[in-house]
């Protein structure tokens, strides 16, 4: 962290990086990081890049740079394992190259690296590097309202076993400073009547394989039909977290070149391994995997199936 905290003061111009499809935790990561850094250091430019989310968007908006304006600066790409979903590629243009993670490393990049795989979020790694240099740096309200987004976004509101006493010591730091935490989890609860009643859909139409995997097939035409996006949809993985006889689900979309992608999430036998296997990764307990087609969907249903038959017979 003393090495990263050199490199800010070395560089004029700090360009943050998110992912590629963004979640809660990097917005607040993101937004958080450079919310204590133009207040520190007002004379830097710092600029968050990448793709907007709609529910998180009362964080921040991210900026539109050109390309020279990488030259000789500083990148800090937060919340991505892989090179190849960081959201705007031109970080390779920068000077110098930070990655901060807290997902398990599928791959090497950058100049420099540091990976804590037992922090619930990325924005809880930002609080503490805040905190661990409370004496130079300096903090505001938006830097908190980011951080704890990020927070709750990643951790479920808390209720993932990635949630440690440091992580609740560390947002006791951002209720002591006078967080209205209560507007936040207003703010991401709020839900259109459309993706409401896609919610009904999931509700209603979900399937299970034999031993217990509950998943979604989100086709093209069901989000279509009820005229939400993509990120919207997706958001709905875990409504189906919580069937009795199912420890593990799944929903399963259709991106880009009509590309299929799994959201893959577990409440007990790690997934990891079944997720690098699809071409995917993130977590023990909460994956993604890409699938192409929905032939492999039906692949990976047979793995995951076999999966949680193995794992209700360890614990009979
Ligand atoms: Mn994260």
């Amino acid at each position: 962290m003393e090495h990263i905290l050199q490199k800010i003061k070395e560089y004029k111009r700090i360009i943050i990086h998110k992912h590629i499809r963004p979640d809660g935790d990097c917005y607040g990561a993101g937004f958080g990081l450079k919310a204590i850094l133009q207040e520190t250091f007002p004379e830097k430019e710092v600029y968050v890049v990448g793709e907007t989310a709609e529910y998180v968007k009362f964080i921040g908006e991210p900026d539109v740079i050109p390309d020279d304006y990488f030259k000789g600066a500083l990148s800090i790409v937060i919340d991505t394992a892989s090179a190849s979903r960081v959201a705007d590629q031109r970080f390779s243009l920068s000077d110098y190259v930070i990655k901060i993670d807290h997902h398990i490393a599928i791959e090497d990049f950058g100049n420099y690296q540091y990976v804590d795989t037992t922090r619930a979020a990325t924005a809880q790694i930002i609080l503490e590097f805040y905190l661990k240099f409370k004496d130079e740096l300096k903090f505001n309200m938006k830097a908190a309202e980011a951080l704890y987004t990020g927070i709750i976004t990643d951790t479920g509101r808390f209720k993932y076993r990635s949630v440690t006493a440091d992580t609740l010591k560390d947002v006791a730091f951002l209720v002591e400073y006078g967080l209205d935490f209560t507007s936040i989890l207003g703010m991401l609860d709020i839900k259109s009547e459309n993706l409401l009643k896609l919610q009904g859909y999931v509700l209603s139409n979900f399937e299970k394989t034999p031993n217990g995997v509950a998943y979604i097939k989100m086709k093209p035409e069901i989000i279509e039909k009820h005229q939400v996006s993509l990120e919207e949809a997706t958001s709905l993985v875990n409504e189906l977290s919580v069937l009795e006889d199912c420890p593990v689900w799944m929903l399963f979309a259709e991106y880009e070149n009509n590309f299929v992608r799994g959201r893959l999430r577990s409440r007990a036998p790690a997934i990891d391994k079944l997720a690098n296997k699809y071409n995917g990764g993130g977590h023990k307990l909460a994956c993604g995997a890409n699938l192409g087609d929905w032939d492999t969907v039906e692949k990976l249903l047979v793995d995951a199936d076999e999966l949680v038959r193995e794992y209700k017979n360890s614990i009979i």
